[in-house]
């Protein structure tokens, strides 16, 4: 009796052993391939490594990547991610637009979000990247300086409407634009408070691209940006030769009122409001 009771164990023993062997190890090898490393946040626990397409935080709109790493180099496949973006300056803070962080389709130990910096960094005044996360049941957080660099052109625009409410344009792409007609996408945001700015729905982004070394020609079947079923903004922007290139922009409350930036005329060479490609 004694014996069988012993031997029904050990078989349970063995059995739940062989169990676990033959789980398949998960593959996190190469989820960050084609990424570039910008910055690691450690906490003494994990490190949380940030990646970008091309390693760099700058003024406009970023993709940014996340992976988490235990000490042991093992990357970590559950957690729950948050973050706070916050710029410390002389004499205040303010936060900027930002997503939540999702798990990337399709991958095991890869998160995902995007943060529009609407200013860059200095020697006195600088950004902070405040990561919280659960793995498990267990709460960590990590803080960071990070640095957001100024951008070439103008991928951003950041205003006072006629409604009163400040606003914050973001391009989002073309990333490299062609001598084609572009899928172009924008993000636009409202200034809440210095730390809430929510995405806003319904509204236009006018867009009028011309060259202004060129007589100031513009270019044929472009289209304004409208949102999406991802709630960006989309629509279609006409480049007809490279070069230098003005987007003149205009935002179109959901009832068709102009809340900031002007129409192109004869005797009006450009919006106050405008974004820049050179290719
Ligand atoms: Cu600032």
């Amino acid at each position: 009796m004694n014996f069988l009771k012993y031997a029904g164990l050990i078989m349970l023993v063995l059995f739940a052993m062989s169990c676990k062997k033959e789980s398949t190890p998960i593959d996190n090898t190469n989820e960050t391939e084609g990424l570039t490393l910008v910055k690691t946040i450690a906490n003494g626990t994990q490190s949380i490594n940030l990646y970008t397409a091309n390693g760099k935080l700058t003024v406009g709109y970023n993709k940014v990547f996340l992976q988490i790493k235990n000490a042991d180099g093992s990357l970590v496949n559950n957690a729950q991610l948050s973050w706070k973006p916050l710029m410390q300056m002389m004499s205040m803070q303010h936060a900027c637009p930002y997503s939540a962080i999702t798990k990337v389709a399709n991958k095991n130990s890869l998160y995902e979000g995007y943060i529009v910096f609407q200013m860059a960094g200095n020697a006195t005044e600088y950004w902070e990247l405040k990561l919280d996360y659960t793995i498990g049941s267990t709460a960590y957080a990590a803080t960071s300086k990070i640095d957001v660099a100024s951008a070439s052109k103008r991928n951003l625009v950041s205003f006072l409407g006629t409604d009163n409410a400040r606003y914050i344009v973001a391009l989002v792409s073309p990333t490299s634009p062609k001598v084609a007609v572009n899928d172009m996408q924008a993000m636009v945001f409202k200034m809440q408070d210095m730390l809430t700015f929510p995405a806003v729905d319904g509204y236009t982004v006018k867009i009028d691209p011309r060259m202004p070394g060129m007589g100031n020609h513009g270019s044929p079947n472009n289209v304004h940006l409208t949102q999406n079923a991802n709630k960006i903004y989309a629509g279609k922007l006409s480049l007809t030769m490279t070069g230098y290139w003005k987007i003149n922009l205009q935002l179109a409350n959901a009832t068709g009122t102009i809340l900031k930036g002007e129409e192109v005329t004869s005797t009006n060479e450009g919006s106050t409001i405008y974004f820049e490609v050179e290719f």
